[in-house]
């Protein structure tokens, strides 16, 4: 038969000719990952490790922009202009973090329409925290110093993620994020030290909604985790979700005293013989029923994003319309 190829081997002894160069290559990318190595975006990788990358830097993505979200609740009735303005900057940089998630997300070879389309139709997750409500300025506070806190607890290990790119976007995030827990936990303690009892009460309300949520950032018990053994292995994940929450619990339980709050949780102790602080069962059903589509504001959120994107569908056409302009111009000078 007429043919084209320079390659006439049957095509079974091709595929072993491609699964041997394949197993070469993986091996030297096992062999850098396990000496400490980084991989950069043109450097050789199994699809399964880009493959997981995609979703968890997506998910990663999507948490920033939604997250913007309950926020942006309260930037018109923040009490001062102070805390106004501390806000304003925490939600850009909300939105920043999520171009710079973006970003790193394309360089595995995914459009960032891709991304948006598997957002707004609802297949990609981002974090169930961004699903509750907020309901008083203390949740405002308590957001930065809880869910900021907690982002930062399993965030600041990503800064070494075997994946390159991903890991330099985590460097400028994690000193954001930071910046973000300490306002959080200023708001609160001016509350606490300066506040009327309603205030104070208003705090504790926040803590007792925001905790439990809190610790489900961090993903399933380490047992009924999907991905944590294999991206633990590829370094993507450094230290996993179980350890992650028991970090943030022992490091927020000395801060809730400090703040004079306390946690909602009957169980919570430290344990001398551990080094650490017991805590009480967390509720996974829940957790998964918000995951699932189903917490308090899944649809609210998800109903915002479209019409945002809906609504920004001019200046997207403006944009390229400008862009051809400029590109026409210069073809023709
Ligand atoms: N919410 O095998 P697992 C922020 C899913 S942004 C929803 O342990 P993995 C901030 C998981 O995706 C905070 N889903 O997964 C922003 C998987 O489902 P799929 C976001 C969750 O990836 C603005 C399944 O459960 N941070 O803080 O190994 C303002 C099994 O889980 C959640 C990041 O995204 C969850 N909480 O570990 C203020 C950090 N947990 O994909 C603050 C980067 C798990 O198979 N991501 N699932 O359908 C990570 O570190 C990891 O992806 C996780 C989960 C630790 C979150």
């Amino acid at each position: 038969m007429y043919t084209q190829a320079m390659d006439t081997a049957p095509k079974e002894e091709r595929k072993a000719v491609r699964s041997a160069e394949e197993a070469a290559l993986e091996q030297r990318f096992d062999t850098k990952l396990d000496d400490g190595g980084f991989i950069e975006a043109k450097d050789w990788m199994p699809a399964h490790y880009r493959k997981t990358l995609v979703r968890q830097i997506s998910q990663h993505a999507h948490s920033e922009i939604v997250g913007m979200l309950p926020e942006g609740n309260w930037a018109t009735r923040a009490p001062t202009l102070k805390r106004k303005c501390i806000l304003l900057a925490k939600i850009q940089d909300e939105g920043g973090h999520g171009l710079y998630l973006y970003a790193a997300a394309e360089t595995l070879g995914t459009s960032r329409d891709e991304l948006f389309d598997a957002l707004h139709s609802g297949k990609a997750k981002y974090s169930s925290i961004f699903n509750y409500p907020t309901l008083s300025w203390a949740d405002i506070g308590v957001i930065g110093w809880l869910v900021d806190g907690a982002a930062i607890m399993n965030q600041v290990p990503l800064t070494r993620c075997s994946y390159a790119p991903y890991a330099r976007a985590m460097v400028r995030i994690c000193r954001e994020e930071s910046f973000h827990q300490r306002q959080g936990f200023d708001a609160l303690n001016v509350m606490m030290r300066e506040g009327t009892d309603a205030q104070k009460a208003m705090v504790q309300d926040a803590v007792d909604r925001w905790w439990w949520p809190s610790l489900m950032m961090f993903g399933p018990p380490d047992s009924e985790s999907t991905h944590s053994e294999q991206s633990m292995r590829w370094g993507i994940k450094r230290i996993s979700n179980d350890d992650l929450r028991q970090k943030f619990v022992d490091a927020t339980a000395q801060q809730a005293q400090v703040l004079g709050v306390t946690l909602p949780d009957p169980l919570l102790k430290w344990n001398e013989a551990r080094g650490h602080h017991d805590f009480g069962p967390i509720d996974w059903a829940e957790f998964w029923r918000v995951v699932g589509g189903h917490g308090p504001c899944n649809k609210e959120r998800l109903a915002a994003r479209v019409k945002a994107w809906d609504d920004g569908a001019w200046v997207r056409d403006a944009a390229l319309a400008h862009a051809r302009k400029q590109t026409t111009r210069q073809e023709a000078a």
